[in-house]
Parts: C-alpha cells; structure tokens; sequence
C-alpha cells in the first residue's frame, strides 16, 4: 500500500465497513446458507438469480458476434473486471428453506478497502450460519485442458484460504460451469453438437487432474 495514500484508504475501509452494516441482511427464519463464490466476473449474481427468483426478470444481450450476455433490470449482474457485488447479498429460497448469499468476486481490481470489507462480511455470514454449502460459479473457458488455467489455480488457492479443512465440507461443495458455449464435432462433413453429459465429464476430469496436480491435499 502507498503510505500517502494511507489516510484515504483507511476512511475508505471505514465508510464500506459502514455502508455494509447498513446493506446486509440475516433474516432470522434462514440459518442454512449456500454461499455463491467464485472469481470476479464468475457468473455468481446471474446465478443467484437463476437459483433463487422466476427468471423472468433476465434478458439475454448480444454483445459480439454469437457471444451473449445476461442482464437484469436493476443492473446487479456485472461487465467488468471490477466485482460488481461487495456486500454479500441474501436470496431466499423459500421451498427448499436456505439462503443463498451472493458474495464479492475473490479477485478484482478495486483494491485494498473493498478486500477488507468482503472478507470482513463473508467472514459475518459464515459466522451466522448453522449450515454452510458452497456453490463455486466459474467460466467454462477456466476448466478446459485447452486454456489458460490461471483462473482455476486462483480459485483454489482462494478456496483454500476461506476453507481449512475440506473434511468437514463433503458434499457440500459444488461447482457451476458459466458461459458453456457450444462446441461442434463433426460427423461425416455435418456437425454436431457435443452432448452436455460430454463437456460435464471432461470438466470433472479437468478437475479431477488440476486439483490433485496444484493441491495434492485437496480430495
Ligand atoms: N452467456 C452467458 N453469460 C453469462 C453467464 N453467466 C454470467 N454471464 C455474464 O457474465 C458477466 C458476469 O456475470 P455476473 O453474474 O455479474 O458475475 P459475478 O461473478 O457476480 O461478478 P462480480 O460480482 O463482479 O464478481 C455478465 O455480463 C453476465 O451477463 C452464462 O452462463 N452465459
Ligand atoms: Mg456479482
């Protein structure tokens, strides 16, 4: 951190810290949380909102040739690099009676204040939970062979800050693959859309040989 820029930051991690206390929300009737975490720009909020409302609020945008976005009406989905959620965010799911809570992106350009206060409130909600889930949203194009796997290794080295030991978590970590496009083969000069059953298996072999390569603890 630039000492001179001390002063400002400081106030700055005050005035979130306050702004948080003001935003957050622990509704007494949900003590059983999934939290959606994962990279800045991971898909988390257009998940949150898939998961736990009607959807029908959410349109689709094209942005690029074929490449299409998902936006909502009060602009909560992000576009850039920085995490447009910072205050874990709480969304009921009243059926199956849990909370999903949204959380910042684990990476992003908006320095040190809003890192103190993301970790500052995640650390809150985890402390309000009876039970914790873990919902990782990650971009397809992080858990392919083929790719940059930066992301991914990111990932896990941030899972494994937030959570120490991933005994007391099995079966309650889940990952969601965001942005799958569609990949074609071709059969006898036609293509073919690879099935779904397909891209999930490679992506839980990516998986499989990514996490025992970076983390051999990790199961
Ligand atoms: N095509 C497509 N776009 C998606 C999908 N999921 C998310 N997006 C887009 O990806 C961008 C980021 O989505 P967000 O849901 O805001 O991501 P986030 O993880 O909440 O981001 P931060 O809160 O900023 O960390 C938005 O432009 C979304 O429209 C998906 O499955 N398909
Ligand atoms: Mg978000």
């Amino acid at each position: 951190m630039n000492l001179l820029r001390a002063p400002d930051e400081i106030a700055e991690t005050f005035r979130l810290l306050a702004e948080g206390e003001k935003n957050i929300t622990f509704p007494d009737s949900f003590k059983n949380y999934i939290l959606l975490v994962g990279n800045t720009g991971g898909g988390k909020t257009t998940l949150a909102f898939v998961l736990a409302t009607d959807n029908s609020r959410l349109t689709s945008k094209e942005v690029e040739a074929g490449k299409y976005v998902i936006e909502d009406p009060d602009g909560k989905i992000s576009g850039g690099t920085e995490s447009k959620t910072l205050f874990p965010e709480f969304l009921p799911d009243k059926d199956a009676m849990v909370g999903y809570y949204d959380c910042a992106g684990f990476e992003d350009t908006r320095g040190m204040p809003s890192d103190i206060a993301a970790n500052f409130f995640l650390k809150q909600v985890i402390d309000h939970a009876a039970s914790l889930k873990f919902l990782i949203s990650i971009n397809y194009a992080s858990l392919q062979a083929s790719v940059d796997r930066t992301d991914f290794t990111n990932l896990l080295q941030y899972m494994s800050t937030l959570v120490k030991d991933f005994k007391n978590f099995n079966n309650s970590v889940g990952i969601v693959a965001t942005k799958v496009d569609n990949p074609v083969f071709w059969e006898g000069g036609i293509p073919t859309l690879v099935p779904d059953a397909t891209i999930i298996a490679d992506i839980g072999a990516f998986i499989d040989r990514e996490g025992k390569f970076r983390m051999p603890h990790f199961k």
